[in-house]
């Protein structure tokens, strides 16, 4: 008697969790909200912009698959919240099952060199070379590829372009042989582990990082205060924290405007994820010093475990 599998059987289902890692910039977040097409994690088109760890779970007829997006690593920069951002990224590259890592088409630098130092040796990593749709001449990303495969063994190469959406669903099928075979970890219909209250600061500091300048998102941070559920309405306090007096006027805006887009924004986006309607107040309190100290990032709930 034969004991070979019939061969129309079904592949076992597949389930397990795969770290998006990556230096600053390269569209991380961008690929995750892509793969699970929906918003979860913030982007920007400045560098920085994730700070701590967030899930997006994709769930298809023959896998689950537990993305785990993480804050750009850093080579510069040593606030306490850089260091801690870096921990981020090392903390989610424990006991995953495979690694997504994302590189920018045709541009490696130093920054990507430190990731790849990073990346463990007995977990098998995709690489994904993202913004593909800015490459002019295609035939210079076969050579970028050989330099980085250079670096290690791949279990699989992909270039994709996460704004536009091209190649993502080959980036998942390669994926998923990649996972241990098992039942699915989460609900079908489950897109993330974070909660509401971590969301919705998140998407309020997503519009800080958008509508401020250059330094000043660096110096923001939000907290909730209050997040009240009932009868389908959330009613959200939210407080921005800045690290001067000087930098509250400017977060305000003239007439308060500033301040009022971003909440605005920010509330349509959370309307969006939540499902309901939603009641945002925001304001600007001054919280000297907080991105240099470990103490207060961690009683505003900074956790890069
Ligand atoms: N042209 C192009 N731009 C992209 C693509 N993917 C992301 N971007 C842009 O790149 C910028 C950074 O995207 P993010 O997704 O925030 O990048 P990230 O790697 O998560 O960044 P950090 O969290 O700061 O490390 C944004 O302006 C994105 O719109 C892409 O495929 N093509
Ligand atoms: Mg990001």
């Amino acid at each position: 008697m034969s004991s070979l599998p019939a061969r129309d059987a079904t592949p076992a289902y597949r389930a397990g969790h795969v770290a998006i890692v990556g230096s600053p910039n390269v569209g991380k977040s961008t690929l995750l909200n892509r793969l699970i097409g929906c918003k979860v994690s913030v982007t920007s088109r400045k560098p920085q912009t994730t700070r701590q760890r967030v899930t997006g779970i994709v769930t298809r007829a023959d896998a689950q698959i537990v993305f785990v997006d993480t804050p750009g690593y850093q080579t510069e920069h040593q606030s306490a919240l850089n260091r801690m951002m870096n921990r981020s990224v090392t903390a989610s590259l424990q006991g995953v099952d495979a690694v997504v890592w994302v590189v920018e088409a045709l541009r490696y630098g130093a920054r990507d060199g430190a990731v790849a130092r990073l990346l463990p040796r007995q977990v098998p990593v995709v690489l994904a070379i993202n913004k593909t749709d800015r490459v002019r001449d295609r035939r210079l990303l076969l050579p970028f590829i050989e330099q980085l495969a250079r670096h290690r063994e791949f279990a699989a190469v992909v270039p994709v372009s996460a704004s536009k959406g091209t190649q993502v669903d080959e980036l998942l099928d390669a994926m998923v042989p990649l996972l241990p075979q098992g039942p699915r970890l989460y609900d079908a219909d489950e897109i993330t582990t974070a909660s509401e209250r971590f969301l919705a600061a998140e998407l309020l500091r997503e519009k800080l990082f958008r509508l401020l300048g250059d330094e000043l998102p660096y110096a923001t941070a939000v907290e909730v205060e209050q997040f009240k559920l009932s009868g389908g309405v959330r009613r959200i306090h939210a407080a921005v924290l800045v690290e001067k007096e000087g930098q509250k006027a400017i977060v305000i805006g003239k007439r308060g405007e500033k301040l009022k887009a971003a909440a605005t924004q920010a509330r349509r986006d959370m309307e969006r994820l939540f499902g309901g309607k939603v009641f945002l107040e925001v304001w600007v309190r001054v919280r000297r010093g907080w991105s240099g100290s470990e103490a207060a990032l961690k009683r505003m709930g900074y956790n890069p475990e």
